[in-house]
Parts: structure tokens; C-alpha cells; sequence
């Protein structure tokens, strides 16, 4: 309770701020874009996201906190502190009927172009496959690209990329950790991956593998044609500057 009226005054305090992690191009290690992940500093010490999202989700606070990410993100790109960034959007923002519109009106305000940005849903988002279709369509009609976060973790994977129109799809770490490693489960994993890749090619989706933490994995995960690579071997997420 107490976390929560704190967060309530979290924007007007001044205590939101974004950390950003490169993602790399998988053949030349070129940093191609950002993902932005938010960060809550209070006066007793940095919370996680992993806490108080849900926290601002149930309180009805996630519209309020999405839109200041999504705004952040925007000025950041418009004053040319990074090219393309990726912004995670909450399943229960997502589901809001004024969601698109409110998109919109940030980036007119911002003044940012569409084609930088890219926001990321979870399959917990499209759960409601008739409402995300309308949504993406929305979305999509204003330039921005859509990445279905945390691919293959959640129920509805395989229909939700056979009939919806994403663009980008990111592997999670559960299925990147093991590649690269010299045992049956290593290469096990990089079969798995193999498949997903090729499944995304099929689809024509580009691919972002996640959680890469050795140059091992990312030779791997690079060989098995995943276009993107995120990990803390590439970068840690931190402010910018
Ligand atoms: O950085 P990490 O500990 O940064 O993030 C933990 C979780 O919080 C991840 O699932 C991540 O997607 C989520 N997260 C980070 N930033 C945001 C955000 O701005 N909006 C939403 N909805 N989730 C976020
Ligand atoms: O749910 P989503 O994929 O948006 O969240 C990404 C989460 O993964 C964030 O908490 C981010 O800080 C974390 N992360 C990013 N790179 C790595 C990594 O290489 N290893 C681990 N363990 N976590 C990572
Ligand atoms: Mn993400
Ligand atoms: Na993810």
C-alpha cells in the first residue's frame, strides 16, 4: 500500500528514469538500437521493475507509467541520444481501447519519427487475438514496428505469429542460455533456436536473441542467423550519457 501511493507520486517527483541496452547486429556486433527498461529511484534505493510493474498495473497506474516511457523514450530519440529504441508495453496497457490514440498523440507531440521506434508485447497481450489484431492494426498505421517479447514462453506463440502482424520476434533467454556450451544440452538448445530462426525467416520476421552473456553464445546464436543479439556481453542496461 505504502509502495503504491509512493509510485503514485512517482512521475511528478521526478523519480522515473529509463535504462537503455544496446541490441547488436549479429554479423558485425554494430550497435542498431536500444531497448529501453525503466528504472524507479527512491530515496531509499533503486526498485525493479520486476516489483513495482505489476504493482502499478493492479493500481491502475501502468497507462500513467507506459505513456512516460514511451514519452522519455521519444525525447531521447529526438534529441539524437540514440537512433531506434524498443519500449515495453504492458498486456493490460495494450488492452486499453484508447491505447493507439494515445501512442499517436505522444509521437505528434514528440515530434519523433514512427520508423524509430519499436514496442514490445508479450503474448499475454494477444491472448484476445480479435482485439490485438484491431490494436496492431492501429499501431502499425502509424509507423511504428511491433516485437513479440519473450517469444515462446507464454501459451499462444505459434498462433499469435501465424495471423498477426509483428515484425520482430525475440527469443527469450530460457532458450539462448545453453548455446554455445559444449554438451548434448547445448546443442540441444541450438537446435531449438535453429527452428525458431527458421520459423521467423518463413514468416519473414527479423530476430533478436535475448539474455547473451558469452562470446561463445553469441557465435552461435550469430551462426544459428539470428539477425540481433542483446546480452549483458554486448551491454549492460544504463542510463545514457
Ligand atoms: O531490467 P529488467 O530488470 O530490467 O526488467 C524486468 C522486467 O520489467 C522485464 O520483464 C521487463 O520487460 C520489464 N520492464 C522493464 N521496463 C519496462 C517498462 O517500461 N514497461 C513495462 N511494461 N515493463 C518493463
Ligand atoms: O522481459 P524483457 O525481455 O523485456 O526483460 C529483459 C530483462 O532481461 C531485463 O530485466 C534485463 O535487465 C535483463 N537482461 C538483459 N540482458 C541480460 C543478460 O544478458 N542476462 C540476464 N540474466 N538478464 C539480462
Ligand atoms: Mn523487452
Ligand atoms: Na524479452
Amino acid at each position: 500500500v505504502e509502495l503504491t501511493a509512493a509510485l503514485h507520486h512517482s512521475v511528478s517527483r521526478d523519480e522515473l528514469l529509463l535504462h537503455y541496452q544496446p541490441v547488436v547486429g549479429a554479423q558485425d556486433g554494430r550497435v542498431v538500437g536500444h531497448e529501453a527498461l525503466i528504472r524507479w529511484q527512491r530515496p531509499s534505493g533503486l526498485v525493479s521493475p520486476a516489483e513495482f510493474i505489476p504493482l502499478a498495473e493492479s493500481a491502475g497506474l501502468i497507462g500513467m507509467i507506459g505513456l512516460w516511457v514511451l514519452r522519455r523514450a521519444a525525447q531521447d530519440l529526438r534529441s539524437g541520444l540514440i537512433e531506434r529504441a524498443s519500449v515495453n508495453v504492458s498486456a493490460l496497457e495494450f488492452e486499453h481501447p484508447e491505447y493507439a490514440r494515445r501512442v499517436q498523440r505522444v509521437l505528434e507531440e514528440v515530434g519523433v519519427d514512427p520508423d524509430q521506434l519499436v514496442l514490445e508485447i508479450t503474448e499475454s497481450a494477444l491472448l484476445d487475438a480479435r482485439r490485438a489484431e484491431v490494436v496492431l492494426a492501429e499501431l502499425r498505421a502509424l509507423g511504428l514496428r511491433i516485437a513479440l517479447d519473450d517469444f515462446g514462453t507464454g501459451y499462444s506463440s505459434l498462433s499469435a505469429i501465424a495471423t498477426l502482424p509483428v515484425q520482430i520476434m525475440k527469443i527469450n533467454q530460457s532458450f539462448t542460455r545453453d548455446v554455445g556450451l559444449p554438451t548434448p544440452a547445448g546443442a540441444r538448445a541450438l537446435e531449438v533456436v535453429r527452428s525458431i530462426v527458421a520459423l521467423a525467416g518463413a514468416l519473414q520476421l527479423e530476430v533478436v536473441a535475448e539474455g547473451v552473456e558469452t562470446p561463445e553464445q553469441a557465435q552461435a546464436l550469430m551462426q544459428s542467423g539470428c539477425h540481433y543479439l542483446q546480452g549483458y556481453y554486448f551491454g549492460r542496461p544504463a542510463p545514457l550519457g
